[in-house]
């Protein structure tokens, strides 16, 4: 496996007009879970992927299930929960670039989850091992597993990526900042959102977020991403570099950005491309998200990415 990643999935349910849940007369449902955002993302541009995580036995966790297999990703180790229900939330895109959500996820099949549901060889056996802030949000049990796959991977020399994905609904305030700059000091890169480097250190600062978390002797790069402002880096020992946005004419839906970007930028990583490559190709992955509905649906395939990234898009569909 190149990477694998550990995480709730869930059906979104998003009003097929954009606007307020309230007025909404049909809701067009999807898959979106940050992690096999980024998995199908990794999956499209030719990578493999396996996913850990557990879905309930109804008719949600199998669209789930379905869908995330048949983006490439190995679900070998996505359990059935014959106890536990499939989590779903409604989004609301209220218009320009505004999003709400709504969660039904609390006592899910996934929030079950707890270290003994590892597949340590499985792990082991990767290259990367992506996570984000969401999982340990989810329950004790779900934090508790994080810490241990983070153990078992360094155990193994399986490189940690983590991206803190605040998600201020699930979870406290102190417990969130407690266990998010827990996470981010044993990870060995850390992707972190500009809301978060305030929320966590309280600067946007790159150079400060990086000094923050290089006091952790496993952390080695950082990059912070800025959104429409493109994203800065800093590798251990060395100034921050910024990286510019790719523009986007019309943003959709600007949900699933971020899991791009970890997409974008750890296709990189595998090619052994230069940090500055990778954080590049995680800008111009993140953009084409934005530009189409849906959390994961504007990842591109290789192809796709190659003719954003060199500008040169004409013609090339006809
Ligand atoms: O990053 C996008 C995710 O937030 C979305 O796809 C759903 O995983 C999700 C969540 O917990 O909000």
């Amino acid at each position: 496996m190149d990477v694998v990643a550990i995480g709730e999935t869930l059906l979104s349910l998003t009003p097929a007009e954009n606007g307020l849940l309230r007025h909404a007369e049909s809701l067009k449902p999807k898959v979106a879970g940050a992690e096999t955002n980024t998995l199908i993302g990794l999956s499209r541009l030719g990578h493999q992927t396996g996913w850990i995580s557990a879905v309930g036995n109804d008719e949600i966790g199998e669209r789930i299930v379905a869908t995330v297999r048949g983006e490439g990703i190995d679900t070998a180790h996505v359990k059935k929960d014959e106890e536990h229900n499939t989590g779903i939330f409604f989004k609301e895109i209220i218009g320009s670039g505004e999003v709400r959500v709504q969660y039904f996820r609390a006592g899910s099949a996934a929030s079950h989850m707890e270290p003994a549901d590892l597949p340590a060889s499985y792990i082991r056996s990767a290259k990367y091992l992506y996570i984000t802030g969401i999982t340990p949000a989810l329950s004790e049990t779900c934090k508790q597993m994080i810490f241990e796959a983070i153990k078992l991977a360094r155990e193994s020399g399986v490189r940690v990526v983590f991206d803190p994905n605040l998600r201020r609904k699930l979870w406290g305030e102190e417990e969130a900042k407690t266990t998010l700059t827990s996470l981010c000091e044993l990870s060995d890169i850390v992707l972190i959102g500009g809301t978060e480097g305030k929320f966590l250190f309280g600067t946007t600062d790159t150079d400060e977020i990086a000094h923050r978390l290089f006091k952790s002797p496993q952390t080695g790069l950082v990059v912070v991403k800025k959104g429409a402002r493109g994203a800065a880096y800093a590798l251990r020992g060395r100034e921050a570099f910024q990286v510019e946005p790719y523009p986007v004419t019309t943003v959709v839906d600007p949900v699933g950005a971020g899991d791009g970007f970890a997409a974008g930028f750890l296709s990189g990583m595998l090619h052994e491309l230069k940090t500055e490559e990778s954080v590049r190709m995680g800008c111009a992955v993140g953009a084409m998200v934005t530009m189409v509905s849906g959390d994961y649906e504007g990842m591109p395939d290789e192809r796709r990415l190659h003719s954003f990234l060199s500008r040169d898009r004409e013609d090339i569909e006809r």
